[in-house]
């Protein structure tokens, strides 16, 4: 008999909605030993919160966060609120012994997110943040390459995330949608939003990041604040490029903007090894290319494999062969490897621990850039 995993959801935007649809499906396509419960969500008003109860079958809605901690029908919590909230709730939500899942990224900085890693630590409580694209089909296969050796040594790990939503000057900064723009809430900009992405996946795929040299821009100095109704300088930073070392000494080249007309999140990767290369695109998520060099010359070439067979990762679990999935089974994915981690007694990656490598990453970054300086990863 499955037991239950109760789950209290604090805030309820984008991130909220795609966490519940991973807790409503992911019993129907993996086996699990739980039944997973959407058991309260929490939001600032009543009427948003029975709104987002009403869609998604949440049980019961709460407005203040703490009290959703004190229910003893709650398992698990869900840290879906913008950044500047997340190590409140994580440090209070260890303190009453919940099980934490946080959206990405984990902290406002390096700082913050020890803290964090040491109250799981110190509570014992099972924890993970939510770097979804390592659960791509593709990019577990990718994974699954690389560590068979089929690349060799790695010589490049190239990434890009690339958007254009923040072109306009006259978009305000702040509030509901709009906190990603507002660097009290969010921390920092493409950095910590989108490039902790990349980041997340490389140190996960090509290990771990000495050193970073990076520069950043703010194209849009000063926008409308929807919180003060004032225009007011923008702290985040609009576009970010970098370049580091990888402890196995292969070079790393990074890009991210929010100002790549035409590009919505173009989520791109390329490895290249002594042996081979890989390439992985978010727009085309199902395909991983791959450059053999041990193919036969006359035939030696890119092939595009459509990574949707039974021996793919995860595929055995949705359709036939050849039939795809998307961005949302990612989440599917990482609910699944949880619970299944967890009734074993295992941990999942990525869990606090593994999420503040990418944040000391960040914090480099956004100091190399400061500094124009050749800045070492803490
Ligand atoms: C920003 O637009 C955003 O929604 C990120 O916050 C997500 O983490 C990323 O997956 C897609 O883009």
């Amino acid at each position: 008999m499955a037991k239950p995993f109760r789950i209290g959801m604090i805030g309820y935007g984008f991130m909220g909605k795609a966490h519940s649809n991973a807790y409503r499906r992911v019993g129907n396509f993996f086996d699990l030993d739980f039944d997973v419960q959407l058991k309260a969500i929490c939001a600032r008003t009543a009427e948003n919160a029975q709104e987002f109860a009403d869609t998604w079958g949440y049980e019961s809605v709460e407005t203040d966060w703490r009290k959703l901690l004190e229910r003893d029908d709650i398992d698990a919590v869900d840290i879906c609120v913008p950044n500047n909230l997340h190590k409140e709730i994580a440090l209070a939500a260890a303190d009453a012994g919940k099980i934490i899942l946080c959206e990405k990224p984990l902290a406002m900085n390096t700082a913050e997110g020890e803290e964090m890693c040491q109250a799981v630590e110190r509570a014992g409580i099972a924890n993970m943040v939510w770097y979804n694209y390592r659960r791509v089909p593709a990019v577990t296969f990718a994974k699954k390459l690389i560590d068979a050796g089929k690349l060799g040594k790695i010589f490049h790990y190239r990434a890009n995330f690339l958007q254009d939503w923040t072109i306009s000057e006259e978009l305000p900064q702040g509030g509901n949608a709009l906190w990603r723009l507002d660097v009290a809430a969010a921390g920092s900009g493409v950095t910590g939003d989108l490039l902790a992405h990349c980041i997340d996946t490389a140190l996960w795929l090509n290990g771990g990041i000495t050193d970073v040299n990076a520069m950043t821009e703010t194209f849009v100095k000063e926008r409308m604040h929807n919180l003060t109704g004032k225009v007011e300088p923008v702290g985040i930073d609009d576009a970010c490029t970098f370049m580091c070392h990888f402890k196995n000494a292969s070079l790393g080249l990074f890009e991210s903007t929010r100002y790549a007309r035409g590009h919505k999140a173009l989520y791109t990767l390329e490895i290249n090894g002594e042996h081979a290369s890989l390439k992985w695109d978010l727009h085309d998520l199902h395909r991983l290319d791959l450059f053999d060099h041990q193919d036969d010359g006359t035939v030696r070439g890119w092939r595009s494999i459509h990574v949707t067979d039974g021996e793919h990762p995860y595929m055995d679990r949705w359709w036939v062969p050849g039939l795809q999935i998307g961005y949302e089974h990612t989440f599917v994915h990482q609910v699944a490897d949880f619970l299944q981690d967890y009734a074993a007694g295992n941990p999942t990656t990525p869990s606090f621990r593994d999420a503040l490598e990418t944040q000391k990453v960040c914090d480099a970054v956004l100091s190399s850039a400061q500094s124009r300086q050749w800045t070492d990863v803490q």
